[in-house]
């Protein structure tokens, strides 16, 4: 009996010697957990926090889209984009139009800001995305949350600010990026504009 002894001290032995030692593949192992932990906490949230008075500016040239997000408001209002100038007028009213409604707004170059524009039709007010300066009462009424090429948006009605759920009309604008020069249309379009201008002066 005694002369398992050593034999099970010395295994005992060993076993506490390799837990004492650094064993390299777990220490790999470990270290790539702990990498794991540190990339997912540096990356992005998938929703990350809405900005107010946020701007929807293109990075790239891109087609865009909007789709309605639904609302929860005692108001009517219309949505409209106010800036590039078009001739799209309102693309939605958030008591007549669907969930999930998509409407496809254009190509545009890198750099536009795409400033949307809420016409509330029980006051007769308003309101922009973008800078508070841009409201009559010089308040950020619109929400930006990015997520990847998709800008959620919500605007508050009221004048002021109101409740700030910004959940009076929502929407979201979507980018997918187009190969370079494919914003030109509207590029030519500003300069048969421009041209147009030139020829009227002129007569
Ligand atoms: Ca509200």
């Amino acid at each position: 009996m005694s002369g398992t002894t050593p034999a099970n001290s010395r295994r005992t032995h060993v076993t506490n010697e390799a837990r004492a030692k650094p064993n390299p593949n777990k220490m790999i192992s470990r270290f790539r957990t702990l990498g794991l932990i540190a990339a997912l906490a540096i990356a992005p949230v998938a929703h990350a926090v809405p900005i107010l008075g946020g701007n929807i500016t293109l990075t790239e040239d891109s087609l865009v889209t909007v789709t309605f997000e639904g609302y929860s408001a005692g108001y009517t209002s219309n949505l409209s984009l106010d800036m590039p100038t078009n001739g799209l007028g309102t693309l939605f009213t958030n008591k007549t139009a669907s969930v999930g409604s998509t409407l496809t707004l254009g190509t545009f170059a890198a750099g536009t800001e795409l400033i949307f524009r809420l016409f509330v039709h029980d006051t007769g007010l308003t309101f922009f995305t973008g800078e508070a300066s841009r409201n009559p009462d010089n308040v950020a009424h619109a929400t930006v949350n990015a997520v990847g090429n998709t800008h959620f948006v919500g605007f508050e009605d009221l004048f002021g600010g109101g409740d700030r759920d910004y959940n009076d009309f929502k929407f979201s604008v979507a980018t997918k990026a187009v190969p370079d020069g494919a914003a030109t249309v509207g590029l030519l379009g500003l300069g048969l504009g421009v041209l147009a201008l030139a020829r009227r002066r002129l007569n």
